[in-house]
């Protein structure tokens, strides 16, 4: 065994020197205070609460150390089988309050940062958040690498290490203005491993020859040589030691290219512009969300990021193993959508061209070994990249790839011979001008399982984009998981005063592992005292979120109002367009009542957030139209408290953990059909706010979980879309009463310039009202009335609420990960030292 080749001397020497982790208030200051001294050369005069963040991240940081080399070890010695995430995106916010919580060293820490005379808040919230994601599918896969670590998976995430994150948001003028996050120039939380290089090659050509047994060998030549860089982020698991590995590749020139022919000519110049084109590639985060622009770039990282991962994850496999049939024993593989489809030709290629196997036994283990997760059903998200790039860039892998359609068609053929089209509609190549090649179709014909994220979106898939592929596999292929949440950010973080009344119910925190045990809180729906203090936590939530506003805005919002958040990326399918309206229809209607009337409105506050891709024109109009409504609406003295309009800059994970623990209604209102899941809708449920949705995504398990009279759903349903749309286009169209007026108010300028608004405007008007606004708007009026009224009676509204929260047990993400690896990976928990 590997354990047995480490010589004696070496253990000895171990056991005796390793370092202990610190246990008390006392040893954690020791720790902190040696580190600002030493790792930081700041002293005593010049220690502020960065350079105490500074110092307690990075005593944390050799605890988490010590866990992960313990965990690694001994994933090792067991041997068994690991699982590995591929994604593109993980939105993994702040660090240093979760890795305190994991390791269960919160209170110590805070005793100790209170004896050096600082708040524990006041140091958290000095951390800038590793935002290396757009929105929900980068933060779902930090939410699995959590869980992940807490049910002791050995598993490793892998993606890239963007120099530049999601850009800042900032609001000037109404307008949005990006402005580049640099993250790294303090990161406490990663280690480069100057060791584990990669080198990933491009462009070249393919040279084809027949060996003296007349087998066919292809040999990838030329081009250039890029080299990853690999560095570590430790993933400590809650209540446990298993410390998992995020492994994010930086890419540098590989040191041969670094030209010193040009070096000695004296074009030094331009060895040194090659060295930054090598650097490009991860140099920053594509800033969309839910679309794909087909740019070279993008398609480069991609390529980088998987070859650079599956070159290590097969020399892993093969420290401990010889015969190949082992490896979809010991590797499983999970693409998360099809940014890292490239995984399957790259995995093909090093098993036929590097290790000699034939197609036959390569295609057996390729497809045994993926599995790939669907998030969007949107046409313009789904990727498709040219075949002359493909052929430019990876001449070798579009070989493989027409060999997979090739065998893949012949199998379709003798399949379904009465059926000609079919063969042209599930083809890999589209037959466009130029031919595209459609990565989904790959995932799904290369892995051994398809799944969706919630039910509604994996039914959908089912039947439209992969119709003719459940035909072609059956049935069983594809599965459901639907999506979930770490109660220990979304809860116990977030909002810890909730998750101490919890636990002070439940006898302890165990929930926070089960969390399925918050139904137990049923019992205490009646409890006066309970609910006092259910109450109260929610206000001092509005009341923390109040702060935020005025700091970010100027502008003061009562928190005894009703707040009715929507935050989340600007899509025009997510309908913040349909809330903006909504509120300008509220705004007349109070403009038109009797100062009497007006004393019997329900106070609102409406809060929106979120980012729009930079370039996403009608998103961005979108953003414009909010602001101006809310500049006009906020000094207009006729509505005062009644209603206010903000729009909060810069929505991130952090400030998410803000705002969502304060929510009295938060709405998640896509056209039904579009939003796959949604995962904010979650976080909000179980804080105790309540929600309005339509019967869309991951909305509508959480209906049948919490209770239909616990939900404010609304709108047309998703088998009904595609007639409303047909019908739009082809039919009489009659707009909304309601909306039409909304409509005359922004075209008389009552919101500034009216053209400024046309293109949103006559989107709806005249060209088809491809999200359906108008066609939901009046029960999405009339549900806003219901959510007035029933504010209004807050006895049961705090019924409502905390009945949601008991009955949301199933959205932990530790849920969803135990069904991904039973149902998917076949992996088992690995029992720590
Ligand atoms: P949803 O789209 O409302 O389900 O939100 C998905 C999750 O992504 C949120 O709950 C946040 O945790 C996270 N997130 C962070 N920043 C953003 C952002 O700018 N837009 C959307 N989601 C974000
Ligand atoms: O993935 C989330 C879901 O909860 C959301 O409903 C879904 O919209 C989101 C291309 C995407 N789907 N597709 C993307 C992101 C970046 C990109 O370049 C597509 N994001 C989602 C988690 O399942």
């Amino acid at each position: 065994s590997v354990e047995a080749s480490i010589p004696e001397p070496q253990r000895e020497a171990w056991k005796k020197f390793a370092p202990k982790p610190f246990q008390t208030a006392e040893e954690f200051e020791r720790e902190a205070i040696r580190h600002i001294e030493t790792t930081l050369a700041r002293s005593l005069y010049n220690c502020d609460e960065f350079a105490t963040y500074a110092g307690t991240a990075l005593a944390f940081r050799d605890r988490l150390i010590i866990d992960w080399n313990t965990t690694q070890q001994n994933h090792t010695f067991k041997d068994q089988k690991r699982v590995y995430y591929l994604s593109l995106e993980f939105l993994m916010g702040r660090t240093l309050d979760n890795a305190m919580l994991n390791v269960g060293l919160k209170n110590i820490a805070k005793e100790g940062l209170e004896s050096l005379g600082f708040r524990m808040e006041d140091i958290v919230a000095q951390e800038h958040d590793a935002a290396l994601g757009n929105g929900g599918l980068g933060r779902l896969a930090a939410c699995f690498l959590d869980s992940l670590a807490s049910l002791n998976y050995p598993a490793w995430g892998y993606g890239l290490r963007y120099r530049y994150g999601i850009f800042k948001q900032e609001i000037v003028d109404g307008y949005q203005v990006e402005v580049p996050d640099y993250w790294l120039d303090f990161n406490p939380w990663e280690f480069a491993r100057h060791d584990i290089k990669v080198d990933v090659q491009f462009y070249g050509s393919v040279r084809k020859y027949q060996d003296d047994d007349g087998k066919s060998i292809s040999v990838w030549e030329g081009g250039e040589i890029v080299q990853a860089l690999a560095f570590d982020v430790p993933i400590p698991g809650y209540q446990t030691a298993t410390t998992n590995n995020l492994r994010l590749w930086g890419s540098k020139a590989a040191s041969g290219e670094f030209d010193f022919q040009k070096f000695n000519s004296g074009d030094y110049e331009s060895s040194v512009a090659d060295q930054q084109r090598a650097e490009t590639i991860s140099a920053v985060l594509y800033p969309n969300d839910n679309l794909e622009r087909g740019k070279e770039l993008r398609l480069k990282q991609q390529y980088f990021w998987c070859a650079a991962s599956l070159y290590d994850i097969v020399r892993r496999f093969k420290k401990t193993h010889r015969s190949w049939t082992e490896f979809p024993n010991q590797v499983a593989i999970q693409l998360n959508d099809t940014h890292p489809t490239l995984a399957i030709p790259e995995l093909i290629r090093i098993l036929i061209d590097l290790e000699g196997l034939d197609w036959d036994q390569a295609w057996d283990i390729t497809s045994k070994t993926f599995g790939y997760t669907n998030h969007t059903v949107l046409p313009e998200a789904l990727e498709k990249w040219s075949v002359p790039l493909m052929q430019h860039l990876l001449p070798r892998h579009l070989q493989i790839i027409y060999d997979i359609n090739l065998q893949f068609l012949q199998y379709v053929e003798r399949t379904f011979p009465k059926d000609r089209d079919m063969l042209s509609r599930v083809s890999v190549i589209e037959e466009s001008n130029p031919k595209m090649v459609r990565m989904a179709y790959i995932a799904v014909i290369g892995s051994h399982k398809v799944n969706g994220v919630a039910e509604l979106h994996s039914d959908l898939i089912k039947t439209t984009i992969f119709k003719d592929f459940v035909a072609i596999f059956g049935p069983d292929k594809f599965t459901n998981v639907t999506n979930g949440i770490t109660p220990r950010r979304w809860l116990h973080q977030a909002n810890p005063r909730l998750s101490e009344l919890i636990a002070s119910k439940l006898g302890g925190y165990d929930f926070l592992k089960d969390l399925t045990m918050l139904h137990k809180l049923e019992a205490y729906v009646d409890d006066a005292a309970f609910r006092k203090e259910f109450q109260e936590i929610k206000y001092a939530n509005k009341v923390r979120l109040a702060k935020l506003i005025k700091d970010s805005t100027g502008v003061s919002v009562n928190p005894a109002s009703l707040f009715d958040i929507q935050v989340k990326r600007i899509h025009e399918y997510k309908r913040q367009q349909l809330n903006i309206f909504g509120c300008i229809h509220r705004y007349l209607q109070i403009k038109a009542m009797t100062p009497a009337a007006r004393k019997k409105v329900m106070p609102r506050v409406h809060i929106f957030g979120g980012k729009a891709a930079p370039g996403y024109w009608m998103a961005k109009t979108v953003i414009h139209l909010i602001n101006q409504v809310g500049k006009v609406i906020n000094s207009d003295p006729d509505v005062g408290d009644l209603m206010k309009v903000i729009f909060l800059e810069d929505y991130n994970v952090s400030k998410a953990e803000l705002i969502v623990p304060a929510s009295d209604i938060s709405e998640h209102i896509s056209t039904a059909g579009t939003e796959a899941s949604g995962t904010s809708n979650m976080k909000f449920v179980l804080n105790g706010g309540l929600i309005i949705g339509t019967c869309d995504g991951a909305n509508i398990e959480i209906t049948r979980e919490i209770g239909e009279a616990n939900i404010f759903l609304f709108g047309n349903l998703a088998e009904d879309v595609e007639d409303l749309r047909h019908a739009h286009l082809y039919g009489r169209y009659q707009l909304d009463p309601a909306l039409a007026t909304v409509f005359d108010a922004i075209k008389h300028g009552t919101f500034g310039d009216a053209s400024s608004f046309s293109a949103l405007v006559n989107g709806i008007v005249d060209h088809g009202d491809y999200y359906l606004v108008s066609d939901d708007f009046a029960s999405y009026c009339k549900t806003q009335e219901l959510i007035d009224e029933g504010y209004r009676n807050q006895e049961e509204w705090v019924t409502r609420a905390i009945t949601s929260v008991a009955r949301m047990g199933f959205f932990s993400s530790d849920r969803c990960i135990d069904e991904y690896a039973e149902m998917i990976w076949n992996v088992e928990p690995v029992v720590p030292e």
